[in-house]
């Protein structure tokens, strides 16, 4: 006969401790934590697979700290899910406010949306302005713009540093988006990110520096005629959070986890 599974006995048999509450932050508390977000709520945010489009969002489900999110109009294997103080979502009317294109619901012709009457005939509520995250210090400018160059890591091809471009700025993030591919390989990062580099930063330090396609290959590749010919700039390396030099050296041996086996270390 099966055995009626509980937590105390479990632990009891397997002689193993419970991880202490207080070692969890209250976000993490379930289903505790604080969220003022409530079901039907509608919303703008960023689309995960596609980060340089916001798009017109309704709050699905609400598990503690954390929401699932629906692309109104779409099927359901879209919605995900985000964190309430996630920087990835604004009220309604942020797009109109800060010059961002927004995404309509499925069915909407571009123009034809308004967020008035939608919500109207939805009968629905935009979530309110209090829910959502608020800057704790005031934008600083960074010394980006939009348009400028620079050198990037391809998060979903970790190997590779690529020629990409400053595609839209929120707060105190960059999108980055390679040049010459399409947009689903774009991401958000703040300006101290180590994925991102000064134009001559793989010259400099002898990495290879994938160019866009249609371009000569890295050897042959130059920026300067690659910023005339876009008729663009680089971004000025003091735009980049610098961090302390690290110390590492080629060829050093250090541990690390395998991510993809990750009880390795090798
Ligand atoms: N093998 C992939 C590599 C794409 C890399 C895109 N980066 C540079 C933005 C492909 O050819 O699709």
């Amino acid at each position: 006969k099966k055995k009626v599974w509980n937590w105390s006995s479990y632990l009891e048999e397997e002689q193993m401790p419970a991880a202490p509450q207080k070692l969890f932050r209250e976000y993490q508390s379930f289903p505790q934590g604080r969220n003022g977000f409530k079901v039907g709520m509608r919303l703008e945010g960023v689309d995960p697979e596609h980060p340089s489009r916001f798009c017109v969002l309704t709050v699905a489900e609400v598990q503690g700290y954390r929401m699932r999110l629906h692309f109104d109009g779409y099927p359901e294997c879209y919605d995900f899910w985000a964190n309430a103080d996630s920087s990835d979502i604004h009220p309604v009317g942020w797009c109109e406010k800060t010059s961002h294109k927004l995404l309509p619901p499925k069915g909407f012709k571009e123009g034809e949306f308004n967020w008035t009457s939608y919500l109207k005939n939805c009968k629905a509520q935009a979530a309110p302005k209090s829910l959502f995250k608020t800057l704790s210090s005031p934008v600083t400018p960074s010394g980006f713009r939009l348009g400028m160059k620079l050198e990037a890591v391809d998060k979903k091809n970790p190997s590779l540093v690529c020629v990409a471009t400053v595609t839209d700025m929120v707060e105190n993030r960059l999108l980055i988006h390679f040049d010459n591919w399409d947009e689903s390989y774009d991401y958000w990062c703040e300006t101290s990110s180590p994925y991102i580099r000064p134009v001559g930063y793989c010259q400099e330090t002898g990495t290879p520096l994938t160019t866009p396609p249609g371009y000569r290959d890295s050897k042959a590749f130059s920026w300067e005629k690659y910023l005339e010919e876009t008729n663009s700039q680089a971004a000025p390396a003091r735009a980049f959070k610098v961090r302390p030099p690290h110390g590492f050296q080629v060829n050093m041996k250090l541990e690390a986890v395998d991510r993809r086996n990750p009880i390795l270390i090798r």
